[in-house]
């Protein structure tokens, strides 16, 4: 099958404001450094790049400690996530958003811009659920709590971004490649019937398997968003990112999934967060990114 030409738009939402390793601000650049426009531009893709939302330096803020009720950098996250939102509702409809991170916590902003208000399907990418609710996290990073206020849970100012109320059904949300959880997330993930492929699930059934069961679950559906988290790859191919966990995906899991998900047609956006080049070797994890970007956007070999 060809691949069918895209109007691409990328933005850059260079944030570290989520979490405490410095760094990941600095991912966009990475990846564009890593040819993310070219790569795409060579698969017969239109790509316009819409440049950076602007993100406060950490220097300039002033930090809410957790014990006086505060969450770290909430209100610049939210500041963050609202001009993202109003970024990608400016792109032109039919357009295919790549969001550059980032923190995890960008994806608020980049899931509810994609969905323009519509019923959106998400497939997260991760080592981690990031469905812990400030009650719930043990680190209070927002990093690890996008997809919970997503869904609706957690703090209103969050969940109510743009608009009052969750932008996403638990029920049409899908992780691949947990492989670390907290006990409150797994309480709320299975309370809430969100569909979970551990690494376990992975090593049983294998991405072919798991790759037809969630084009299965989103058949039909207008929008359906990719957030991709760096840390699901292997940290021994991906080492550039802040929480690394061991027994990710392979280079060719990875690959094949994203191969997979192209075939059945079904993804309009994605994100690509999460890579710190501080802690990468030679630029290696972005270029990872870039290349899975790749195959999801219809890149073949024959
Ligand atoms: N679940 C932990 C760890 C974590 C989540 N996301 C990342 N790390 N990258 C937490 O802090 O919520
Ligand atoms: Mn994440
Ligand atoms: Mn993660």
């Amino acid at each position: 099958r060809l691949v069918r030409m895209k109007q691409i738009g990328v933005l850059g939402v260079p944030m570290d404001l989520g979490q405490g390793r410095r760094g990941v601000d600095m991912g966009p650049s990475a990846m564009r450094y890593g040819r993310l426009q070219e790569v795409l531009e060579g698969l017969g893709h239109h790509v316009h790049d819409y440049g950076d939302i602007k993100v406060p330096v950490v220097e300039s803020l002033h930090r809410q400690p957790k014990e006086q009720g505060g969450m770290g950098y909430l209100e610049a996250i939210r500041t963050v996530c609202l001009d993202t939102i109003e970024a990608l509702h400016q792109m032109p409809a039919g357009v295919f958003p790549i969001v550059l991170g980032g923190d995890h916590s960008i994806a608020m902003g980049s899931v509810t811009g994609a969905s323009r208000g519509e019923r959106i399907g998400v497939i997260w990418v991760d080592a981690h659920a990031d469905f812990n609710t400030p009650q719930t996290s043990p680190s209070g990073n927002i990093h690890g709590m996008p997809l919970a206020h997503l869904c609706g849970l957690g703090d209103p100012r969050l969940v109510d971004l743009s608009r009052p109320g969750a932008k996403v059904r638990p029920e049409d949300v899908v992780l691949v490649g947990i492989r670390s959880l907290d006990t409150g997330e797994v309480k709320l993930l299975r309370e809430r019937g969100v569909t979970v492929f551990t690494m376990k699930e992975i090593d049983v059934q294998g991405i072919p398997a798991i790759a037809e069961q969630v084009a299965a679950q989103f058949d039909g559906f207008a929008r359906v968003h990719v957030s991709l988290d760096a840390d699901v790859l292997d940290p021994e191919i991906a080492p550039g990112v802040g929480t690394p966990v061991a027994g990710g995906l392979t280079y060719r899991e990875a690959h094949l999934l994203m191969e997979l998900l192209a075939d059945a047609q079904i993804v309009t956006s994605l994100d690509l967060v999460e890579v710190n080049p501080i802690l990468d070797i030679a630029n290696r994890t972005a270029r990872m990114m870039v290349e899975l970007a790749s195959s999801l956007l219809g890149k073949k070999i024959y």
